[in-house]
């Protein structure tokens, strides 16, 4: 689950660390914020529909919320589309904990309807990408060449608030938590402007979205996290979205095999299209699965990845890597409370054993370069979207996730 630390400084107020804010408002100022923003709706509350998740393992319910204005350093965005991730579904059933009830949703793509006081970073009209993982600017990790995980996230020890620690959602009078500082399943959401990022102009935000989680995760794990390297063998446990992600970035990385793992057959044949060289079942086998890629591989792998969140996979992926000089990635996200016990022994010899939110990307930096790449076709989305409904039908994109039928369905408002 993700609450697994403390972060103390998430009592700051994070309108410190905006320069503008300082500034006394005066009237000119406010008039130009004004003209800016969207006259119609600027200021005022809006009233839209959202995917409203009012107790654990129930189907989303689809309410009329409010949606209260930015205030200072914040953001108000219309979204366009999201992705659904297996993260979301963690959720609903209880393997990772946050505040309800709550709006869900962290892989999403819009457009900026109105900005607070002191926002100088987007605008109104700006497509954006809501981020999960903010990126402050400050704080130590923040400051840190090659950490992404900013101490302003709300994945540890989750209030489900924007920073002051306050929602911006209301339903039926009561207040509606946000999620991870995103909360894509609604018409409006409101996240700091530390969690969102301008993206170019051009980009098709139904395909960007998942730019927001599943791809760069999948993909960041590779060429960041693991740093594959040209002429290795990878393993890549979980073919869904982010596993396939995954899989675009060992190939990109120049990786000569990649062995793709599923209990899912069907997965099989996008993850050999993306990339994957061969494919394995460990139902198929007899003997535990890291002791087939070990022997498929003369000794084992030199980068395997866990992007399914089971303990058994963990261990697994661990163990096919070589003892000597493979890097395992924890990707998935683990179910709650639980612990995963290993030998000693398995790190001993030579193995690293790693694993990152968000791919490593630093958030802010890394979403805008990576919608470029896209758009200069240096990765492909489309292969990875292969539903696409209507906003109202979240439970529908939920079914066909647990169902295995679905890689992304994309929800589109
Ligand atoms: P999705 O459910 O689409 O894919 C998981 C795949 O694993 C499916 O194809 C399953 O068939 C397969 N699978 C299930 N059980 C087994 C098993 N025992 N052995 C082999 N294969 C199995 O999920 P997703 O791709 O959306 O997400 C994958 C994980 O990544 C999930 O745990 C999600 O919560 C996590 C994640 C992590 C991060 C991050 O920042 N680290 C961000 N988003 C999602
Ligand atoms: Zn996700
Ligand atoms: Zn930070």
């Amino acid at each position: 689950m993700w609450r697994i630390g403390h972060d103390s400084s998430k009592s700051d107020n994070i309108s410190a660390l905006c320069p503008q804010k300082a500034r006394k408002s005066t009237r000119i100022h406010h008039i130009c914020r004004e003209d800016r923003n969207n006259m119609s709706t600027a200021g005022k509350v809006i009233k839209c529909k959202a995917a409203v998740l009012w107790e654990l393992k129930k189907p989303f319910s689809i309410e009329e919320v409010e949606v209260a204005p930015p205030k200072a350093s914040e953001v108000r965005i219309k979204m366009v589309a999201t992705g659904i991730c297996r993260s979301d579904d963690h959720v609903v059933n209880g393997s990772i904990f946050v505040p309800l009830p709550v709006i869900l949703g962290h892989e999403g793509a819009g457009i900026v309807e109105s900005i607070g006081e002191g926002v100088t970073t987007v605008k109104p009209g700006d497509k954006v990408i809501p981020l999960f993982t903010p990126q402050c600017g400050k704080c130590a990790v923040c400051k840190h060449p090659e950490a992404n995980f900013c101490m302003k996230n709300d994945l540890f020890n989750p209030r489900g608030t924007v920073q002051d620690g306050t929602t911006r959602f209301t339903c039926r009078g009561k207040p509606i938590h946000h999620f991870i500082t995103t909360s894509t399943f609604s018409e409006y959401t409101v996240v700091d402007e530390i969690s969102v990022v301008k993206i170019d102009a051009a980009a098709p935000l139904e395909k960007v979205c998942l730019i927001g989680c599943g791809f760069s995760t999948g993909y960041g794990s590779a060429v960041k996290v693991a740093k594959v390297k040209p002429g290795s063998t990878c393993a890549v446990f979980g073919l869904g979205g982010v596993g396939l992600s995954t899989i675009i970035g060992c190939k990109a990385a120049g990786a000569a095999r990649i062995i793709g793992v599923d209990i899912n057959k069907d997965k099989f044949a996008k993850a050999k299209e993306l990339g994957a060289t061969e494919c394995i079942s460990p139902q198929d086998f007899k003997k535990p699965i890291h002791e087939v890629l070990k022997e498929m591989t003369g000794g084992g792998v030199d980068f395997s990845f866990e992007v399914i969140g089971r303990l058994d996979t963990m261990a697994e992926a661990l163990s096919c890597c070589h003892e000597a000089y493979g890097t395992s990635v924890i990707v998935g996200v683990p179910p709650g409370s639980e612990n995963l016990s290993v030998h000693p022994m398995l790190l001993l010899t030579g193995r690293t054993w790693k694993g990152a939110i968000f791919g490593g990307f630093k958030s802010k930096d890394s979403i805008p370069k990576l919608v470029a790449d896209f758009l200069t076709n240096k990765f492909p989305l489309d292969p990875l979207i292969t539903h696409v409904l209507p906003f109202e039908k979240v439970n529908e994109g939920f079914d066909l996730l647990r169902s295995g039928k679905s890689i992304r369905t994309v929800l589109k408002f």
